[in-house]
Parts: structure tokens; sequence; C-alpha cells
């Protein structure tokens, strides 16, 4: 018997200890202190034991620790004979009333005989749960009946346990239960309407607990010894101290917690391979440069890829549109030797020329570079029809300088696009010369770094290359400088550039990398498409970062990113709409509006979580927004409303439950004011009939 008190306990989250085991009972009768045996009954597993513990050891366990088990209880239980806590715990003062609270378990199973429980007790605490329709038609079938044949006289209440799972997550609660367990379904959840029409048919009083929310516990209680002592006040009526005792009380509803905003999960961006944009260099169909290479070799390349990694590409095409070179150490020096250069060859423009019909490259209009720098020989314009298929397109030509070989000026470039240099490159010291003539110190030292064996501190020279890679593609962005497609945009037009879409976009490179007609125009009209959200999409796939300006409609920016198949982009711009409705609700701002508009809009666009976080916030203001929008509310999908409804917080049964409590509060209040209006009659005629003793001490015996 020890062994399964201190197992029950144990495994109730109560800290059982050896010293608390009490050999004798070391309770003892005082005077005035009412002993009220409780037996509570009811079915298996709808949670009397925890029930139980909670009052009696206050043991509070989570969830998913009380999911986890259930300890069916074998035998009923006094445990105020072997725990001093327990004992301790048992002593409460209801209506100015000391009492000591005997509580007892007893196992569900029907067939089980329970008579020795039922003996001599004052009141029976039924329970069910509320999650279980089963246990509670067994109240009125089995357990009322029993509770009438072994203690007639004793005053029941009836519990429907489990409250809280009326507003849990099911699904997760099913998935927390043991193995074997039934799942829960939501269609069994029981209203608080069900338990109280059993409870009025039986004529007794009705409360609702949950041990994981730790409500209704001491209410029940409470109520209990109210019910007992009432009792108790019928037939030992001159226990004077029992006049206090309140009929037992109505319950006040439980408001469940509001659930949790849904969080905004943005996925691991796209992933671009260690190799990424160098897959393009010597890709024709966007090229705007070709590099001549000891007269006989071709490369293919992009004037904002090299612009951006080499000071000294990005001053010889600057110069090249005319402008005067921005980044130039010292500008007017390399103005003047470029002027100089130009003296020798062409003017401005007249180099240009059509290709021939195989697609080479006309000769005529070389400007010589070769005192303005020693990379280069010479400059021109031409125009390629290449890849095959393809409209022909301007292009700029620069012929190297003759002491650069194409094997190591490949891997120059692929380092101008990639940041990276391949440890196992045969020709190093050649790569140093180019890298010198090219003035990239950085991929000199990368050089250097290998043949010390210190090539591990080369990928920090690939991270900061990357910084400042990204922060000239973003000031090319914004000057527009060496663009080469301009989208007209419903509200203006934005220029951009085709190799930087290519690689970052697969809609782009469809577009902009095919034989299509965009691939050689300059020109792109975007209708339904605003400067704000283009400018956001070209900044994400520019950087691979999600900056939201003035203008921006964060509703454009997700309806054009799910249009150009941008998966990342659209959960950035979720999170960033829902960080700063959230921000505007704590400032009190109104949201309700946005929320509403935002909704199906969202869900049309493919901005699923934006709609779910919209739809929390519909649902957890529901009665606020329904009375500012009615109409809204209507329109909106049969889904969303079904949605709504579930998740409506304070939830339906709340508000009913809400309004049953304050009626019932009021007909007490009612009660209670004819019954004192009754009582100074009485006292009156107390007085008459006996005309003896003071209106004092009348008054304290009476009341
Ligand atoms: N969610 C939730 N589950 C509860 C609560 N109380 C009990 N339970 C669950 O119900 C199971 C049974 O609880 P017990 O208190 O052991 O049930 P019992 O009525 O004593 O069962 P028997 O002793 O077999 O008659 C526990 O394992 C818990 O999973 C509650 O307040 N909330
Ligand atoms: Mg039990």
């Amino acid at each position: 018997m020890e062994e399964e008190v201190r197992e029950l306990m144990e495994l109730s989250g109560f800290d059982y200890n050896e010293s608390q085991l009490l050999d004798t009972d070391m309770d003892y009768e005082r005077p005035n202190v009412e002993t009220i045996k409780c037996v509570v009954v009811g079915d298996n597993a709808v949670g009397k034991t925890r029930l139980i513990c909670a009052r009696a050891c206050n043991a509070t366990l989570t969830q998913y620790q009380l999911l986890a088990t259930h300890v069916p209880t074998v035998w009923a239980i006094d445990q105020y004979r072997v725990c001093q806590e327990v004992l301790e715990r048992s002593r409460d003062v209801v209506d100015d009333v000391s009492v000591s609270l005997r509580l007892w378990d007893t196992f569900g199973d029907h067939h089980k005989d329970r008579r020795f429980a039922y003996g001599r007790s004052d009141v029976v605490v039924l329970c069910f749960s509320i999650a279980n329709p089963n246990s509670l038609q067994h109240v009125q079938t089995m357990w009322y009946p029993e509770i009438k044949h072994f203690c007639p006289r004793a005053p029941v209440i009836l519990v429907g346990c489990q409250l809280d799972l009326r507003y849990a997550d099911l699904e997760a609660v099913n998935r927390a239960r043991r193995p074997l367990a039934r799942p829960i379904r939501p269609q069994e959840i029981l209203p608080p309407e069900s338990g109280r029409e059993v409870a009025k048919e039986l004529g007794i009083p009705y409360y609702e607990t949950s041990v994981v929310a730790q409500c209704g516990i001491k209410e029940v209680f409470d109520n209990a010894i109210r019910s007992a002592l009432i009792s108790r006040r019928h037939l030992q009526f001159w226990k004077s101290h029992l006049r206090s005792v309140r009929k037992p009380l109505p319950q006040a509803p439980f408001l469940p917690p509001r659930p949790p905003p849904p969080v905004i999960i943005v996925p691991d961006p796209p992933v671009q391979s260690e190799d990424d944009p160098g897959h393009l260099l010597e890709e024709a169909s966007c090229a705007d440069v070709v590099l001549v290479v000891q007269e006989r070799t071709r490369i293919f390349a992009h004037r904002i890829y090299l612009s951006t990694a080499s000071s000294k590409f990005c001053d010889l095409f600057l110069m090249e549109d005319g402008d005067p070179p921005s980044q130039a150490r010292d500008p007017l020096l390399r103005a003047s030797s470029f002027d100089a250069c130009e003296g020798s060859g062409e003017t401005e423009g007249a180099g240009m020329r059509t290709s021939a019909s195989d697609g080479t490259l006309g000769r005529e209009g070389d400007r010589d570079l070769s005192g303005w720098s020693r990379a280069f020989e010479s400059i021109r314009s031409g125009v390629m029809e290449e890849p095959p298929g393809y409209s022909a397109r301007r292009v700029t030509v620069v012929k190297m300088d003759s002491s650069v070989r194409p094997g190591p000026f490949r891997a120059v470039l692929k380092y101008l696009y990639t940041g990276r240099l391949d440890e196992r490159e045969p020709e190093l010291m050649e790569v140093a010369h180019i890298a010198e003539l090219l003035e990239v110190f950085d991929l000199r030292m990368m050089v250097a770094n290998i043949l010390n064996r210190e090539a591990f501190m080369n990928q920090e020279i690939t991270r900061a290359f990357h910084v400042r890679r990204s922060n000239r593609i973003k000031e090319c962005l914004t000057k527009g400088i060496f663009s080469d497609v301009t989208f007209v945009l419903d509200d203006g037009s934005i220029t951009a550039h085709k190799p930087l879409l290519i690689s970052g976009c697969d809609w782009m490179s469809a577009m902009f990398g095919g034989p299509f007609l965009e691939s050689s125009t300059t020109e792109v009209v975007l209708p339904y498409t605003s400067r704000g959200s283009m400018r956001a999409v070209l900044e994400y796939l520019y950087t691979g970062q999600f900056t939201a300006g003035p203008d921006l409609d964060p509703l454009d920016l997700i309806i054009l990113a799910n249009r150009l198949c941008l998966p990342h982009l659209v959960a950035l711009t979720e999170k960033h709409t829902v960080s700063v409705m959230t921000d505007a609700s704590m400032n009190n701002k109104d949201i309700d509006g946005e929320a509403v508009m935002l909704l199906e809009a969202a869900q049309f666009h493919g901005a699923h979580q934006l709609a779910a976080w919209c739809l929390h916030h519909i649902s957890t203001n529901y009665n606020r927004v329904c009375r500012k929008f009615p109409r809204e509310i209507k329109l909106v999908a049969p889904e969303n409303q079904q949605t709504m409804e579930a998740q409506r917080w304070p939830p339906v049964w709340y508000l009913k439950e809400e309004d049953h409590f304050q009626r019932a509060e009021r007909e007490r209040e009612k009660e209670m004011a004819l019954h004192q209006k009754r009582q100074p009659k009485r006292r009156w005629l107390f007085w008459n009939s006996s005309g003896a003793g003071s209106p004092a001490s009348s008054s304290s015996a009476v009341g």
C-alpha cells in the first residue's frame, strides 16, 4: 500500500520523501475544525488523481509532462495518514469555518467495488473529461445512481476536467500523448453547456477545472466544502459557526490565453554555387565586352562585373562613356593620359562599325591605350551578333597588352567575377603579373599567400572582395552606371544590369539570357509594377539583401517577387510587413483595416505566412474588426471565415460563459438583497415575541 502511494505521488509530480511518511495518523480532532471527507469519482483517465494531487500536494505539471504519464488508480487511498504535507494542505478556511479536507481518490473501472471509499463521505466530486463525451454520459447512467445508492444524503458536485483541451492545439496534444492513447478529435470537445445541462438535470452545481492551466481547482474544492458544510448544518443545527456558510458560488469563466501570432519563417536564401557568377564569364549571350588577348583569343565579359571588381576597368569604361573616372586616385592625371592616347586614335564613336556577317569584329577606330595603362593596348566599339540566332548588339572591344597570356588572364578574370583564386593554378607568377598590370593588389596578395603556403588567408580576402563588390554594385544601381537595360514601370523607369539580373533570377535569366527580343533591346516594359518595388527587387538580386525604401508598398513587392518566382524575397517582405504592423499596433496605431485588406491579397499572391498572420490578427480582435468592417468580413472567402470562427479570441464559449456568469451573479445578488430584507423583520418579531435581552446581544446571536 505504501509503495503504491509513493509511486502514485511521485508520478503526479509530488516530491515524495521518506521522512514525510508518518506511521500514525498525525491529524487530530480540534474543536471547531470540520473534517470533511470528499470522495472523487468518475470514469478512467478523466483526471481525478491529477485534480486531487493539484489540491492535496500542489502538484503542477506542464501539459506535456501530464500527457506522457497516466497511472490508473488501483485502490482508494487516504494519503493523510501517510504524509505530513498533504495533511497540512488539507486545512482550509471557507466562509470563516476551519476545515480539514480529506480527499479520497478512487479507480474509474465501473465494475470495481468502491463502497469502502464512499463510506461516511460528506461530499462527492463527480468528474468527467470535457474531451470525452462518453465520460459525461456515464455521469448520468452509472455514476450518479451509484453515488445515490452508496451515500444518498451526500451532496454531489459535477466537475468537467481537462478544460485546457478546449483551446489547446489538439494536433500537438495528440502527437505528445502516449502512443496507444486514442487521439482526441475536435468534435469530441464538449462545450460548457453540455456539462451544465447534465448538472441542472441532476440538480447539482457544475464546475470546470484544468490542472495544466491551474484553473478551477480551488473553486471546486471550496464549493465542495460549502456543500458538505451546508448539509452538515442541517443535521448539526447547534453548530453556530456553520451559519455563515454560503451556497456553492457560481464559477467565473476561465479566459484562455490569447494564442500567440504565427512566427514568419524566412527560408535559407537560394544557394549560390561557389563559382557564381563565374559561369557567366565567356557567355556571349549577355556579354557587353570582348577582351582580345594576343590577337587571337576573344573572351566575352561584362562591364558590371569587371568594373565592380577592378578600378582600372571601372575607369576605362567610365572614360569610354565620356564620364571622368570616379574612382581614380588621381582622376586628372588619368583623364589627361587617356586624352593623350585619344589623339593618336579616332574620335569618340567613330570606331564603331558593324561586324562582319561571320560575327567577327571590325578593326577600325581603335583607340590606343598603351600610354594610359600597361594592361591595355586599345579600345573600340563594335557590334556583335553572337551567339548565333541573337540580334546584333553593341559591345566594347578591349585589346589587352601583348604580355597578357590567355591562361593566366582567365584565372584573373575568374577572380574578378568570384573573388577566388584556385590554389592549383599552374601559372601563378603570370597571374601576379597581370594583377600588377590591372592594379588588383588583393589578387597579388592571394598569389603571395599561396606561394608562402598561407592560402587559408585568402578566404578573408574573398570575404572583403564580396563586401566591396556589394557596395559598388549598390552604387551602380543608385547612379545607373554601366546599365544596359531600362525597365519602364507604371510610375517611371529604372535602369538595371542584365548580367546581374541573369545570375540572380531564373525568370530574368529566361527573359534576357535566351534569343528573345529582350536580350538585345535596351528597354523593357513591366506593367503593374512600381519603382519602389522594382528597386527593392533589384537590390535583392544584386546584393541578396532586403531594403525597404520610403516609397515601398509591401503588397506591390510581394506581387512582383511572386511573379518573378523569388520565394525568399516574398518571405523577407512578409517578415518586414509583419514587423512594421506589429510595431504600429504596439504604438496604438490601428492596423485592423490593413490586416483585412492584406489577408486575401497575400493569399492570392503566395504570401501565405503573411495571410496567416493577418488571419490571426483578425481572429484575435474579431469583435472589434467585425464592428469596423462588417461588409469586408462578410465578403471574405468561406474557408477564411471558418478559420476566423475557429480561432476567434475570446472564444464564443467564453463569451457565453461570461454572460451566464453575470446573470448568475445578478440573481445571487438579488437573492441576497431579498434575504437581507427579511432579516430585520424576523428580528423585530423575535423582539416583540420574547420581549427580553438587549438588541445588541440579539443581533449577534442571530447574525
Ligand atoms: N490536458 C489535460 N490533461 C489532463 C488533465 N488532468 C489529467 N489529464 C490527463 O488525463 C490523464 C489521466 O489523469 P488521471 O488523473 O490519472 O486520471 P484518473 O481519472 O485518475 O484515471 P484512473 O485512475 O485510471 O481512474 C493524465 O495522464 C493526463 O494525460 C488536465 O487538467 N489537462
Ligand atoms: Mg487515478
